[in-house]
């Protein structure tokens, strides 16, 4: 590929815009990376990782070859190899481990959420589907709030973002568009810019915060409370919309009964908020119309989870702010990972034939690779599109599990990771800008083909290039795992054409179309939404304590601009920084620029400190998303969060790590 062009793709990692991408490309080399025209989310502008994306796709970190390891686990030491050696070496010891340990000890680690539709949910699980591998569940991310969503509305979609622009009032809960949805943040200006009020709940005071009329900082994990107290007050106030509840809602007086438990004056000492502030966002979102919710993942990732979302999302109904364009929930419209697969199981797979298949939930990894967690020990570990020793919880287990000799361990990446650096055998992955594939948007209705916009770097396969090799030598058919994407791509569309390279951006649902309990309703009985779900493993909201009190300080571990993930993190080798509130480090004897020890019973590590007044007290921070090298002990704030699962979901409970900091 000689010379100089323009190409056109998209982005599919894994960040709610999706945005549209025009690359220059020279010499076969990626030179330039911007935002292209015609995709009305993203015109404009993309984020400053993915313009120096480059740097990434052409790293001296790429994988090129296959890699067979060489040196003691963990020390990424290996030789390159073939294609043939690597896929004869792990089909061989997959077939060896199905038959001797079982299938429940072959554990296929997928998550895949920055790849796109085909590389996500193609002939990879298909694969590991038909051996009876186990299913590890993909509870990282998204599952609470979806379960949550799923309960209350069912499979309505949630609000569009350009409906900001109807809006007299915009309440975000737990989100961060600052950072991780940068697009919203034009739409939230120019609400402003229109007069429009705007609420934040979130216990840092970030970037949004900042544009705010409005800011509530509750404790983590206590959104439940606020949320019911809010209701307890609109109730008491006269304020709820009763007309719209008898038309709308299930449940009302069972979820009533729970919120009447929690005055403002009782939630406010277990949220550390004024009573005052939760009576003046309640009543200035019940009496501004229309007002508009958008609901992050911020709140799902703590043991009440489920119960701060199901508390959250029945707001709108209690207050009445539904049925016109500007009110509703923007929320995720397409979760990450559960996207579009009927119809890859083709062409002669009924589900009915399939084994069955022993369950993992994602976030036991740790206690999984250990000790089994209850289950059998696994003895081949197979990880793909995921970077599990920095993104799962309880990284000491992680990284013990994967030091373990006597399990083989299989890494498909892009570059060697931290993950990687434990593999028995490393297979190189392409890059987004080297493959065909569908990037559908969770943050908008967009719907777009992702190109090859320059050719594979090194030797990388495709997942489902990987998955079609593998299915080959474990001795299943060839013809279904045949793994042409425009073979594939037109089933990984539930309706209509796939979108093509004329015409690559389609839009799935024009803006002010989909206005909840006008035009879209919940699928359940009624058409209504559920506030009380007896059926549930959680029929109502309500609020757990922390299960450990002994350290003093929350450590939450939001999303930074300068990674995806983990994905772009070996770009930054400078140490990583824990950011702490100056009321915390004064009766610390902690100084700004500090290095501090941060310890609870089993871990320790030594950071730089910078005090930080845009945290609330009682609440430390460290990115998500760190590479090991970024603090000496090669552990992150993954150390720190405990895999115990919220109440609803199975989900992650990154932010109910509690910590001490003294100085080192
Ligand atoms: N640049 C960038 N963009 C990303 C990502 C990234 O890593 N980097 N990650 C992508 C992914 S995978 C996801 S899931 C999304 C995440 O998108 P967001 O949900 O916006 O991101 P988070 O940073 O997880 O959390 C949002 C906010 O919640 C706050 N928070 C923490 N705990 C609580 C709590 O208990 N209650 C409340 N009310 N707020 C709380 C945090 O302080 C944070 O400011 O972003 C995506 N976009
Ligand atoms: N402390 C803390 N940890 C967290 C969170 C938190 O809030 N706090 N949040 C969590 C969240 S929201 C998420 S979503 C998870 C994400 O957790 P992971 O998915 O484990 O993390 P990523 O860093 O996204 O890893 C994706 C990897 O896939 C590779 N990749 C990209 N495309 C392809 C492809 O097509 N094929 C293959 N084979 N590989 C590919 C990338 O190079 C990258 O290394 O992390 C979680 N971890
Ligand atoms: S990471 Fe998000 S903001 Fe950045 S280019 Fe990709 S879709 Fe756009
Ligand atoms: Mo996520």
């Amino acid at each position: 590929m000689q010379g100089w062009r323009m190409a056109r793709t998209a982005c599919p990692l894994d960040c709610p815009d999706t945005c549209s991408l025009e690359v220059a490309v020279e010499d076969g080399r990626i030179t330039r990376i911007d935002a292209a025209p015609g995709n009305p989310f993203t015109a404009g502008f993309i984020c400053a990782k993915v313009r120096r994306h480059d740097r990434r796709v052409h790293a001296p970190e790429r994988v090129h070859t296959p890699l067979i390891r060489t040196g003691p686990k963990g020390a990424a030491e290996f030789r390159e190899t073939s294609w043939d050696e690597a896929l004869d070496l792990v089909a061989d010891r997959v077939r060896r481990a199905l038959d001797v340990d079982g299938p429940e000890a072959v554990v296929p680690y997928l998550y895949n959420s920055s790849a796109g539709v085909l590389a996500r949910g193609g002939l990879s699980v298909d694969l590991w589907e038909r051996l009876g591998a186990v299913d590890v569940e993909a509870t990282i991310c998204a599952s609470t709030a979806d379960a949550a969503w799923a309960q209350v509305y069912g499979t309505m979609p949630s609000a569009d973002p350009f409906d900001l622009d109807h809006g007299r009032m915009i309440l975000v809960w737990g989100a961060n568009p600052g950072i991780s949805n940068t697009h919203l943040l034009p739409l939230l200006d120019r609400a402003r810019a229109r007069g429009a009020t705007l609420a934040v709940v979130d216990p840092r005071r970030t970037a949004t915060v900042r544009r705010a009329d409005l800011h509530l900082a509750p404790l983590p994990g206590t959104d439940v409370v606020v949320a019911l107290a809010m209701a307890h007050h609109l109730e008491r106030a006269g304020l709820l919309d009763r007309a719209v509840l008898d038309a709308h809602a299930t449940g009302v007086e069972a979820y009533l009964a729970a919120a009447a438990e929690w005055s403002p004056e009782r939630a406010a000492p277990v949220a550390g908020v004024a009573a005052g502030a939760i009576v003046e966002l309640a009543e200035a979102y019940a009496t501004t119309r229309p007002a508009l919710l958008r609901v992050g993942w911020g709140l799902e990732r703590n043991r009440n989870g489920g119960s701060g979302l199901l508390a959250v999302l029945a707001l709108p109904l209690l207050a009445g702010q539904v049925g016109v364009p500007g009110s509703g929930v923007v929320a995720s419209l397409d979760s990450p990972v559960r996207r579009p697969r009927a119809g890859l199981r083709q062409p002669d797979g009924t589900p009915a034939a399939l084994p069955e298949r022993t369950v993992l939930n994602m976030n036991r990894i740790g206690a999984a690779l250990v000790d089994g967690d209850g289950g059998a020990r696994p003895t081949v570990l197979f990880v793909q599109g995921a970077n599990p020793a920095v993104t799962a919880p309880d990284q000491l287990a992680v990284l013990a599990g994967l030091a373990r000799e006597d399990l083989f361990c299989v890494v498909h990446d892009q570059v060697l990771t931290d993950t990687a650096c434990f593999a028995d055998v490393v297979l190189p992955a392409p890059t987004h800008f080297e493959v065909t594939d569908l990037a559908p948007s969770y943050g908008t209705h967009t719907l777009q083909r992702v190109e090859p916009v320059i050719a594979r770097v090194g030797e990388s396969r495709t997942n489902d290039e990987v998955a079609a090799a593998l299915a080959v030598r474990l001795g299943l058919p060839a013809e279904p795992f045949d793994p042409d994407p425009e073979r594939l791509l037109p089933a990984a569309v539930a309706s209509g054409e796939p979108p093509t390279s004329e015409d690559p951006v389609r839009i799935t649902a024009e803006p002010g179309t989909r206005v909840a309990f006008r035009d879209v309703f919940p699928d359940h009985e009624g058409g209504r939404a559920r506030l009380h779900d007896p059926a549930s493993e959680l029929p109502l909201p309500r609020y757990r304590p922390p299960a450990d009190d002994r350290w003093s300080l929350v450590l939450v571990s939001p999303a930074s601009s300068r990674t995806v993930n983990s994905l772009f993190g070996e770009l930054d080798a400078s140490p990583a920084v824990l950011a702490l509130h100056p009321d915390d480090a004064i009766g610390r004897g902690i100084l700004d620029g500090q290095r501090v020890r941060v310890f609870d019973d089993r871990v320790s590590i030594e950071v730089p400190c910078r005090l930080d007044t845009d945290l609330r007290p009682g609440v430390c921070s460290l990115p998500k998303g760190l590479w090991r090298r970024r603090v000496e002990a090669g552990l992150t704030a993954n150390a720190f969060a405990p895999a115990t699962l919220s109440d609803l979901g199975g989900g992650a409970c990154f932010n109910d790590a509690r910590v001490e900091v003294a100085p080192a």
